[in-house]
């Protein structure tokens, strides 16, 4: 089981902006690929995506640095390795890079040959990849976290908050769940038309009106619950991440796309608490800004008994700082993006360090995807029960649902779905 090759290529993520797809070949000739996501509401400490910066090329967003990077010095060090040796291949990786932000080969091109080794490996053991990762106790499909309105970073709209979710969290099984979910989305759809909308759609694939303010987002989620035949709350809850660094300067949180004011840590807690006593709201994620360490100690102590709150930017899947959060109790869950650290293994490593800590994680996608549904074998084989994939439309989040009706399919009665949020 020893790589005989290791190659990269320049290709498109869902935005049109280019990223890389890895191949790795074993000696007997099996191989598999990989690609790499792209965030826009990106964290300040992420691992380092290197661009070429080549204005001649994509507006600068060129990858063949990265490319070249995977075609010499990574090919060059994993050459003859075992590919089975997942965490030492990746600490090959880390050490040929050799800074703390993967800035020199780049975390687009350490994770895209990380991910593909993983792949290939499964390939060779002849097991799915949810089982080579996770094991046989890898049989649990996560709730999908649905994004259903976009706003923020991921869309040209009104609204303040970048992500306004449904999880059908009563559903019995995954296919029912995204059933319930895809049939909200649809009577969303047609209410937002009735009322003059439009029905385009963001990043993510969720629908990017211009409502006329932030709280409407939740009202006309609850009509389209309950429109599709479902009951909010018991059945279908909500979910939100505001992704609040992006409207966060000079120590306040700008309200501007919507032009609900300006307000301090503070504020915006009350805020939150108010949409809690309104809305079914289970899980509230980057409420604030990603360096307001004490407003996030301030609002898990207010709201954490209330809801799961989670951190994204604040941790960037990274352990030392999810550490620290464990300490400070800054949160009590984490959401989890292989492409924030840039290793699976470090990536598995942040998901135990939450499992020994009893928080919550999620598995989640980037705004900027391919087609690729790692992410639907990883959330399975990391546990949790807990997947953000986007919306229910956009191939590149449809992928990684189909990927896991499948999985679902493949463990029959071996399968188990449950809600992660029930006390
Ligand atoms: C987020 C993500 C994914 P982005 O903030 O959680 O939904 O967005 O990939 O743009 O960082
Ligand atoms: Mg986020």
């Amino acid at each position: 089981m020893d790589i005989a090759s290791v190659g990269a290529l320049e290709i498109l993520d869902s935005r049109g902006t280019p990223t890389l797809k890895v191949t790795v070949c074993l000696h007997d000739g099996t191989k598999a690929s990989a690609t790499v996501p792209s965030g826009a509401s990106t964290g300040e400490h992420e691992a380092v995506e290197l661009r070429d910066h080549d204005k001649n090329r994509y507006g600068g967003k060129g990858v063949l640095k990265a490319v070249a990077a995977v075609n010499t010095t990574i090919a060059a060090r994993l050459a003859g390795m075992d590919v089975t040796r997942q965490e030492e291949v990746d600490r090959v990786l880390i050490e040929a890079d050799d800074t703390p932000n993967k800035s020199r080969l780049g975390a687009n091109a350490i994770l895209g040959t990380s991910m593909a080794v993983a792949r290939v490996a499964a390939m060779a053991r002849r097991v799915p990849l949810y089982q080579y990762l996770g094991g046989m106790e890898a049989v649990r499909l996560p709730v999908p976290m649905m994004n259903i309105l976009n706003g923020g970073k991921h869309a040209d709209n009104s609204l303040d908050f970048q992500e306004f979710m449904i999880m059908p969290v009563g559903a019995p099984s995954f296919a029912e769940a995204l059933r319930w979910g895809v049939e909200t989305f649809h009577a969303l759809k047609s209410i937002l038309h009735a009322r003059g909308y439009s029905t385009a759609v963001g990043d993510e694939g969720g629908f990017a009106p211009n409502l006329k303010h932030n709280r409407e987002a939740p009202d006309l989620i609850m009509q389209a619950i309950t429109a599709a035949g479902y009951q909010p709350g018991r059945q279908i809850a909500l979910a939100l991440d505001p992704a609040a660094s992006s409207f966060y300067r000079e120590n306040k949180y700008h309200l501007d796309k919507s032009g609900e004011g300006v307000k301090t840590s503070d504020e915006m807690c009350q805020l939150y608490a108010a949409w809690l006593d309104q809305y079914p709201i289970v899980s509230l994620e980057d409420g604030l800004d990603e360096n307001d360490w004490d407003g996030f100690k301030a609002q898990t102590a207010a709201l954490g008994h209330r809801v799961q709150i989670v951190g994204d930017d604040i941790y960037v899947t990274n352990t030392r700082f999810i550490a620290r959060g464990i300490r400070e109790h800054s949160t009590n869950a984490v959401l989890i993006k292989l492409n924030q650290i840039g290793t699976v293994t470090e990536t598995i490593e942040a998901v135990r360090m939450c499992k020994q800590a009893g928080w919550k994680w999620i598995i989640s996608h980037r705004s900027g995807e391919t087609e690729d549904a790692f992410l639907a074998d990883f959330a399975v084989a990391m546990g949790g029960g807990q997947i953000k994939t986007g919306s229910a439309c956009r191939s590149e989040r449809i992928a990684k649902y189909n990927r896991l009706l499948e999985i679902e399919a493949e463990l029959g009665s071996a399968a188990e779905f449950r809600n992660p949020l029930a006390v």
